[in-house]
């Protein structure tokens, strides 16, 4: 299969850091029972930037570090459940600002799974090599649908995006197996209808919620399965892969996968510590991470399985060579 090659990544954070202290001062909890739970020390809080704000800002790095022109891109994809507005799209507003005046740009809505679903909507439309330019961004600012006075929650989540310029490469690596399975287990940003014939109560899903112990045993069991399902298609094994980058929903999750798939957690990034669960943003920051620390390097050939596990519910992987 025609595989795409990662142009260029970047990523960009709200400058606040929120840390554990700071919130065991709004709700009853503390830095240790957090870390020891989650996995997250800290996280980068919007003190203002919306979710388009924050995507701008990797698009901006994503032209500077390719050296394209904004008019050779082709198609702006962004990845979030967290948009500025119901309409424009994120995708169009990042598109506005660029200047891609030859873009095509839309939303895409798989919360945590979205920038692995991106990845594979993008390769499709690279394979028809009508399109050869695409930018692919996850992003959410999930701290203004979070319930700041629940204690279970409010620990969770951080503002953030990530994003990366994706072109065809007849000679890369390229395999993928989505998923989706309706359940209202993760919800959060939900609208009631309401208007004058309805009376005027707020709805009560409006708050970024999930069921922990439920949505541990869904993500581990089927992020495991999902990427034996690329090696078993593939014909490789565990070993041949260098990176595994998953949705960074919480440490304990990301240590059960490495666990079940009998592999070191060396192979995993992982990065929760500092920006918590960011959604659609976490597997697109830590892979542009890895490409700013060294960790991986353009041209190598470098065999990497990004997983994405969220609400919808919504789960998928991808495998790329660098
Ligand atoms: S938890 O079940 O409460 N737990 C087990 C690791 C703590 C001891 C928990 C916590 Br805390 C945080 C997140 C999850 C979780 O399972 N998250 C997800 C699962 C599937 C898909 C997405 C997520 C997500 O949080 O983004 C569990």
């Amino acid at each position: 299969m025609t595989g795409v090659r990662i142009r260029a990544a970047a990523h960009y954070l709200p400058s606040t850091v929120l840390d554990n202290h700071q919130i065991s001062t709004w709700v009853d909890t503390t830095d240790e029972w957090i870390v020891k739970r989650t996995g997250v020390s800290e996280r980068r809080i919007s003190e203002g930037e919306n979710t388009s704000d924050l995507c701008i800002q990797v698009g901006k790095q994503l032209l500077e570090t390719s050296g394209i022109n904004p008019e050779d891109i082709d198609m702006v994809l962004v990845a979030t459940f967290t948009p500025d507005y119901g309409t424009p799209s994120v995708a169009c507003l990042v598109q506005a600002e660029l200047g891609a005046t030859n873009a095509f740009a839309f939303d895409l809505s798989a919360a945590c799974s979205g920038f692995v679903y991106g990845v594979s909507v993008a390769q499709k439309y690279l394979l028809t090599k009508q399109y050869k330019n695409i930018l692919v961004i996850g992003a959410d600012v999930l701290s203004k649908i979070t319930d700041w006075s629940d204690r279970g929650s409010c620990i969770l989540f951080g503002d953030g995006a990530g994003g990366v310029l994706l072109g065809a490469d007849e000679n890369a690596l390229f395999a993928e197996k989505l998923y989706s399975r309706g359940d209202k287990v993760i919800t959060g940003g939900f609208t009631k209808v309401v208007n004058p014939l309805t009376g005027m109560e707020r709805g009560e899903y409006d708050f970024l919620k999930l069921d922990g112990r439920e949505v541990f045993e869904f993500a581990v069991k089927e992020a495991t399965a999902n990427i034996n399902e690329i090696l078993e298609q593939t014909g490789m094994s565990i070993d041949d892969i260098d990176h595994i980058i998953p949705h960074q929903a919480n440490g304990r999750i990301i240590e059960a996968i490495a666990k079940k798939l009998k592999t070191s957690l060396e192979k995993f990034y992982v990065n929760i510590q500092k920006y918590g669960n960011t959604s659609a943003a976490s597997i697109p920051i830590a892979l542009s991470e890895m490409f700013k620390n060294g960790t991986l390097k353009q041209g190598t050939g470098k065999k990497v399985i990004l997983v994405g596990f969220g609400g919808g519910l919504t789960w998928g992987s991808v495998l790329l060579s660098i």
